[in-house]
C-alpha cells in the first residue's frame, strides 16, 4: 500500500472520480484498483494506455497500491515514439480499457483489461508497504534533441508536491476539481487525478476540453479548475457574451493555470468578466510543482508566485554564480531542490548528472526575482524547446522525423507566437525536388504518425537552403521572420 492515497485505506462512499457516465466512490475505486492490482502477477512495471477515462485513473491507482511503476502512454502516440518508450521502459504488461484498440507496437505485450468493478479485500501478494523512494510513475518528456526521456517520479516526490499545493491553495476533501487535461503528463495525471484523490476529494474529468463542459461542471458543484493557457484563452474568448460561463467561473473557488505562461491579456479578460483572478503555478515534469501565486494575493500577471513549502529556489548566472538580487531585473537560470524532485532519468545516468548542479536541478528556465521573493519567468535557456498548447516539444525530434520523409532534404523547426497555443510549431523545409515539394498536410500527418499529433507542424515554410554558419550549423535566428 502506498502512502500516497490514505483515503483508500478505509474507503468511504464519498465520490472519488467522474468521467462522463463513469463515476466511482472511494469504496468502488478501492475495489476496482485493488482487484486490478491483484492481477498484475509478477509484473515489475506496467504501461497504462492513458485515455482520458476512469479506467486510466483506476489503472494508475492500482499500480500505486501495488508499488509497481506505471508508464502512462499517450493513446495518440505515433509509432516511433511508442517504440522508443516501450524499448526504454520495458513494461511487462499493458493496462487498457476492454474496448481500446491498441496499435501494432503494443501487440507483443500481455494485456490486462481494466474493469471499473472489483471485490473487497487486499490484493494477493501485494500487501507490503510501498517504499516511498520507489518510482510511482515514469513520465516521458521531450528534450531539445533526441527522443523523450523517462522521468522517474517517486511516491515521496508526488506526495510532497501535492501536499505543498494543498497548503498553498487550502485544497481539501471538500474540493471538486474540474479539468480536461490529458492523463499522460504531470499536469493532468499527478495534479489533476492524484491531487484530488490524495485529499479525499473529487475529480470530474470532461473527457476533452470544451467551454460548455467547463461551464456545466463549475456551475454544478465544481470548486476548482485546472487548465493550460490555451484553455483559459478559449474561455476568455467565449466569456464575451456568455453570462452563464461568467457565472460558473465566478462561482469557482480557484482557477489555476500552468504548463506555460498565461498572457496578461487573458488574465485581464477573465478577471474583468468574472471578478476571479487566475492563479498561476510553475512546475516541470522533473520537479513537479515549484512555485505558485497565493490565492487572494495581489494579482500580478506574468509572475508565477513564490516557492512552495519545501522547495528551495535560486537563480544562477552563466558562470554558475548564485544571484541574490531581488530587483525584478537581474536574470538567471532557475535552479531548485527539495522533496518534490524526480529521482533521475530512466537509463540515462549521464543526462541525470548533467541536469544537476551539486544537488540543485537546472530547470533551463530563465527568471528574475521580485522584491517580495516572487518569481517572474522571462524565457528559456534552450530555444529548441517549444511549448505549444502546454506541451513541451523538442525541435530536434521533429526535425529528425521530417528528415525521414522522402520529399525532405533539409529541415529546421522553430516555435513562433500563437494567440491560441502560446507557440506554434513551424517547419522550415528544403524539398528534395523544389518543383514538387511535399504538401504541408502530408508533412503534418507524417510527424503525427511517427511522433504524436501535438508535435505536428502547424505551418510549413519552404526554402531553397537553410541558413548555416561556416561550421555548417543551421542558424535558426537567421530564418526569415524567425525570432
Ligand atoms: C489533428 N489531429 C490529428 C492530426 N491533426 N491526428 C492525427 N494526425 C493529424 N495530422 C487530431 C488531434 O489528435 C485531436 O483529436 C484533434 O485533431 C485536434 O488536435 P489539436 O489541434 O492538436 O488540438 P488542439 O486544439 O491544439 O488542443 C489544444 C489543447 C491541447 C486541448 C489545449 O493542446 C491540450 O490538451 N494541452 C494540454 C497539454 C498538457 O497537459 N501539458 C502538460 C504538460 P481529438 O480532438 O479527437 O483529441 S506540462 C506539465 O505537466 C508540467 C509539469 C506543468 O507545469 O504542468
Ligand atoms: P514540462 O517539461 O512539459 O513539464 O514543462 C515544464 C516547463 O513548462 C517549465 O520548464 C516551464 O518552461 C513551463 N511552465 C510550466 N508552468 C509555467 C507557467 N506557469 N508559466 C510559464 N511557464 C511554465
Amino acid at each position: 500500500m502506498s502512502v500516497l492515497l490514505p483515503a483508500l485505506r478505509d474507503p468511504s462512499d464519498a465520490p472519488a472520480l467522474r468521467f462522463g457516465a463513469d463515476a466511482l466512490s472511494y469504496r468502488e475505486l478501492a475495489r476496482a484498483a485493488g482487484t486490478l492490482a491483484g492481477r498484475f502477477g509478477a509484473a515489475g512495471r506496467v504501461a497504462v494506455w492513458a485515455t482520458p477515462s476512469a479506467r486510466t485513473a483506476v489503472a494508475v491507482v492500482a499500480a500505486l497500491l501495488a508499488g509497481v511503476p506505471a508508464v502512462p502512454i499517450n493513446p495518440r502516440t505515433g509509432e516511433r515514439e511508442l517504440a522508443h518508450i516501450l524499448g526504454d521502459s520495458a513494461p511487462d504488461v499493458v493496462l487498457a480499457g476492454p474496448g481500446d484498440v491498441l496499435p501494432a507496437g503494443l501487440a507483443a505485450l500481455p494485456r490486462i483489461d481494466v474493469e471499473l468493478t472489483g471485490a473487497d479485500g487486499t490484493p494477493p501478494g501485494r500487501t507490503g508497504v510501498v517504499d516511498a523512494e520507489s518510482p510511482a510513475l515514469i513520465v516521458y518528456t521531450s528534450g531539445t534533441t533526441g527522443p523523450p526521456k523517462g522521468v522517474l517520479l517517486s511516491h515521496r516526490a508526488v506526495a510532497a508536491s501535492l501536499d505543498a499545493l494543498a497548503g498553498a491553495w487550502s485544497w481539501t476533501a471538500d474540493d471538486v476539481l474540474v479539468h480536461a487535461l490529458p492523463l499522460f503528463h504531470v499536469h493532468g495525471l499527478v495534479l489533476g487525478v492524484l491531487g484530488p484523490l490524495r485529499r479525499g476529494g473529487e475529480v470530474r474529468h470532461l473527457g476533452g476540453f470544451s467551454v460548455e463542459g467547463v461551464a456545466r461542471e463549475l456551475g454544478n458543484g465544481g470548486t476548482m479548475l485546472f487548465g493550460v493557457p490555451t484553455m483559459y484563452h478559449r474561455l476568455a474568448d467565449a466569456l464575451e457574451g456568455d453570462a452563464g460561463l461568467a457565472g460558473a467561473l465566478a462561482g469557482a473557488r480557484l482557477l489555476v493555470s500552468g504548463s506555460a505562461a498565461l498572457p496578461v491579456h487573458d488574465h485581464e479578460r477573465i478577471a474583468a468578466a468574472t471578478g476571479r483572478k487566475v492563479v498561476e503555478r510553475y512546475g516541470m515534469t522533473e520537479t513537479l510543482m515549484n512555485t505558485s501565486v497565493r490565492p487572494g494575493g495581489e494579482p500580478r500577471p506574468g509572475t508565477v508566485g513564490v516557492p512552495l513549502e519545501g522547495v528551495d529556489l535560486r537563480l544562477v548566472d552563466e558562470d554558475g554564480a548564485v544571484l541574490g538580487e531581488r530587483d525584478g531585473e537581474t536574470v538567471g537560470e532557475v535552479q531548485v531542490r527539495g522533496p518534490n524532485l524526480f529521482s533521475g532519468y530512466l537509463n540515462r545516468p549521464e543526462a541525470t548528472a548533467a541536469a544537476f548542479d551539486g544537488g540543485w536541478f537546472r530547470t533551463g528556465d530563465m527568471a528574475v526575482r521580485e522584491a517580495d521573493g516572487g518569481v517572474r519567468l522571462v524565457g528559456r535557456k534552450a530555444t529548441d524547446l517549444i511549448k505549444s498548447g502546454g506541451y513541451k516539444i523538442g525541435a530536434g525530434e521533429i526535425e529528425n522525423a521530417l528528415l525521414d520523409h522522402p520529399g525532405v532534404r533539409e529541415a529546421a523547426v522553430t516555435g513562433e507566437p500563437d494567440a491560441d497555443l502560446g507557440e506554434r510549431i513551424v517547419a522550415w523545409v528544403v524539398p528534395r525536388d523544389g518543383e514538387v515539394p511535399p504538401a504541408e498536410a502530408e508533412l503534418a500527418d507524417h510527424v503525427a504518425r511517427l511522433l504524436a499529433p501535438h508535435k505536428r507542424p502547424r505551418v510549413v515554410r519552404y526554402l531553397d537552403a537553410l541558413p548555416r554558419n561556416d561550421m555548417g550549423k543551421v542558424l535558426k535566428k537567421a530564418l526569415p521572420g524567425a525570432r
